[in-house]
């Protein structure tokens, strides 16, 4: 199936107003390919998105500060991204991927430049496969940083990475919701594992990102609204939000994302949640320090 390249050039006014402070905890920046060429080992080239666009979206949509996730494309080259948080200002904090013989000192020069996570990718489409033992070898090296971990995987594989992640310290960060089959419900084996995990671990936090990506009715995400809103109320202080931009790999539509952004009231609908998941979460976790 072709990939639907570029991500929306007209993206609405969202009705919805953000609180003030509002970060955008999972966005990504991409080459441009001339000055940031994108890995050989990539699996899929995307259009270039640069940091300039992703700030000024930013402001179109009433968020404050970004949360810049390297993806698979770059490979473990952080330089684009490191790009994009040496021109925030300080208004974008990073989560990188890294090789397992990474330096110390490489690793500190990510950290001031303002990168505060790693990220283990298990998406078989995007991804060779690494081995677990390689895994727990840099989250051992990144916990003297105080660094979370986000990993990003599919919710069928979640019986077989449950006792890893589980076993990490720290805090962990799930990608979107820790992308549920939605055909089978919120009662869905893989959801109430995944939900157990996070009642049994408080050190799992989830991003309730992504319907687009999810969604089996399309544009108005009703199907995910639930599984977005029962991870919202059930573990309020340990979610986060992001648009995804500029959303690699659709297959379905490109999401407009004013349109994401008026999803954020329907799965967090009182100032109390909403204010937890844009601000105070994101705050503690990327700028602590
Ligand atoms: C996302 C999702 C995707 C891509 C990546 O690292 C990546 O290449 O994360 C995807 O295709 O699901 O989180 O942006």
């Amino acid at each position: 199936m072709d990939d639907l390249k570029h991500y929306h050039q007209n993206p609405s006014k969202p009705d919805f107003a953000p609180p003030f402070g509002a970060v955008d905890a999972h966005c990504h920046v991409f080459g441009p390919a001339a000055i940031f060429p994108f890995a050989a080992s990539r699996k899929y080239t995307p259009v270039d998105a640069t940091k300039e666009t992703l700030f000024a979206l930013r402001d179109h949509l009433g968020f404050s500060r970004n949360v810049i996730v390297q993806a698979t494309c770059h490979g473990t080259n952080n330089s684009a991204m490191v790009d994009a948080l040496v021109a925030s200002n300080g208004l974008a904090r990073g989560v990188a991927v890294v090789a397992p013989n990474i330096t110390d000192a490489e690793l500190h020069a990510l950290h001031k430049v303002g990168v505060r996570g790693v990220r283990f990718n298990f998406l078989k489409r995007l991804v060779d496969d690494t081995p677990l033992e390689t895994y727990a070898g840099i989250a051992k090296r990144i916990a003297k940083l105080g660094w979370n971990i986000n990993v990003y995987f599919e919710g069928d594989d979640l019986v077989r990475l449950e006792p890893f992640i589980s076993s990490l310290a720290g805090i962990v960060v799930v990608d979107h919701m820790g992308r549920p089959d939605v055909s089978a419900g919120l009662n869905g084996k893989d959801f109430q594992r995944f939900i157990a995990m996070l009642e049994a671990h408080e050190n799992i936090w989830v991003k309730v990102s992504c319907p687009e990506r999810l969604s089996l009715t399309g544009p108005d995400y009703g199907d995910i609204i639930p599984f977005a809103r029962t991870l919202v109320e059930r573990f309020p202080s340990r979610v986060l939000w992001g648009t995804d931009w500029p959303h690699p790999n659709m297959h379905t539509h490109m999401p407009d994302d004013g349109a994401l952004v008026d999803v954020i009231p329907k799965i967090a609908p009182t100032t109390a949640l909403q204010q937890a998941l844009l601000v105070d979460n994101p705050m503690k976790l990327y700028w602590k320090d």
